[in-house]
């Protein structure tokens, strides 16, 4: 049995949640070794498919298969359930599963998606957006990291070869159903008084670069009126997006790179990433529209340029209510509940049948060490995933 305190080997792992780079580098590889082992050693069958993601085969591969799983890889500073409860989940589930001596008597496979934070290349769900051809492998192939290392770079060093990558029919094909396993990011199930719960949706979200260029000078010499400081324009842009974000919209810059980056030097360039998210396309395009227009009007006065690049982008996800309402009716009517945070279901939705459940996060905090599952609720959700898979599989 894979016990749940793996998810605490695995997720909490220090590496994990305290790299930065994961995708196709040392610590995910090595966790997706970890996975690698763990469904062997069940009798799974593992195989990389020609975008890094690794699908882990309960008997024969084959079409229209019921397919659960989520990611390995981490946000910087990351909590250790965020991914990891859904692969443990899904390895236990099948551990419930072949306990009761159930065989499924369709193709059936648990997933590990690849860069599903988007935590070293900049976009979100990298594996599954390959996968469904939601992003262009060439576009994908010259993403680079903090250190210039392109994913075509990286997927060579972890033994991938780049030429392959791109939309994968067989594999989608293969997709009968998806069910991802999640924590909740939030107090939903908290307030509601509930272990577990499925998904009804996900906000509408992306990411923008705003790249601010001034004039780098010396800290000391140079007087404040003659400086072309894009510090601060990018300092008004982070606080434009506190005040667009209103009537249930969020926006949040989380990684700001001044260029040089040191103490006493005017930065002669500041790159910043805003993650904009709403109930819809139009709510989030026009919070996006009133941040770039306060970063020109900031950046114009002080004398410095800006531009903004859409990075990655995802419209807003209503997930299949039939399939929603039929996994929570075997599950006895747990709730539905949406979500702020994107995930692989999200970009899978899209083309194959797909659901998620989620399990109650006593914090409500993600993307944070607090992040939490207390061990009954795992269990809950082991079984309420067991038992959604073994209807699916009938
Ligand atoms: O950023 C997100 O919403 C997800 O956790 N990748
Ligand atoms: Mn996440
Ligand atoms: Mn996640
Ligand atoms: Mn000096």
């Amino acid at each position: 049995m894979t016990s749940l305190a793996d998810i605490a080997g695995v997720g909490a792992d220090p590496r994990r949640g305290g790299y930065s780079r994961h995708g196709f580098d040392r610590v995910e590889l090595e966790l997706r070794t970890w996975f690698t082992e763990e469904a062997t050693r069940r009798g799974l069958d593992v195989e990389c498919d020609r975008n890094g993601n690794l699908w882990a085969w309960w008997g024969p591969p084959g079409d229209g298969a019921v397919v659960t799983g989520s990611h390995l890889d981490s946000v910087p500073g990351g909590g250790a359930f965020d991914g990891p409860l859904g692969v443990v989940s899904a390895l236990e589930a099948v551990d419930v599963l072949r306990a009761k001596g159930f065989v499924p008597s369709k193709p059936f496979a648990v997933v590990v998606f690849a860069e599903e934070e988007g935590g070293r290349f900049g976009v979100a769900c990298l594996g599954s957006r390959l996968l469904t051809g939601a992003i262009a492998p060439e576009a994908a192939l010259r993403l680079s990291d903090s250190d210039g290392v392109t994913v075509a770079e990286a997927m060579a060093a972890a033994g991938l070869d780049p030429a392959l990558v791109g939309p994968d029919a067989v594999a989608l094909r293969r997709i009968g159903v998806f069910v991802e396993l999640h924590v909740e990011q939030g107090r939903g199930l908290v307030d509601l008084g509930a272990a577990v719960g499925v998904a009804s949706s996900i906000l509408a979200h992306g990411r923008w670069r705003f790249s601010v260029r001034g004039e780098g000078n010396h800290a000391g010499a140079t007087l404040m009126v003659d400086r072309r400081d894009p510090m601060i324009a990018a300092a008004r842009v982070v606080l434009a997006a506190r005040q667009a974000a209103t009537s249930g919209a969020r926006a949040t810059v989380g990684k700001l790179v001044p260029n040089p980056g040191g103490t006493n030097v005017i930065p002669s360039s500041v790159d910043l990433w805003l993650d904009a998210r709403a109930e819809d396309d139009a709510r989030t395009r026009a919070v996006v529209e009133e941040i770039s227009a306060a970063a020109s009007a900031a950046a114009a006065e002080e004398g410095c340029s800006v531009t903004v690049t859409e990075e990655s982008y995802g419209d807003t996800v209503v997930f299949d209510a039939a399939l929603r309402d039929s996994l929570s009716g075997v599950l006895g009517g747990v709730p539905a509940l949406p979500t702020g945070a994107g995930h692989d279901a999200g970009i899978l939705a899209g083309h194959v049948p797909t659901a998620m459940l989620f399990v109650r996060n006593p914090t409500g905090v993600s993307h944070a060490p607090q992040e939490h599952a207390e061990p009954d609720d795992c269990a809950a959700g082991v079984v309420a995933l067991a038992a959604v898979l073994e209807e699916l599989v009938r």
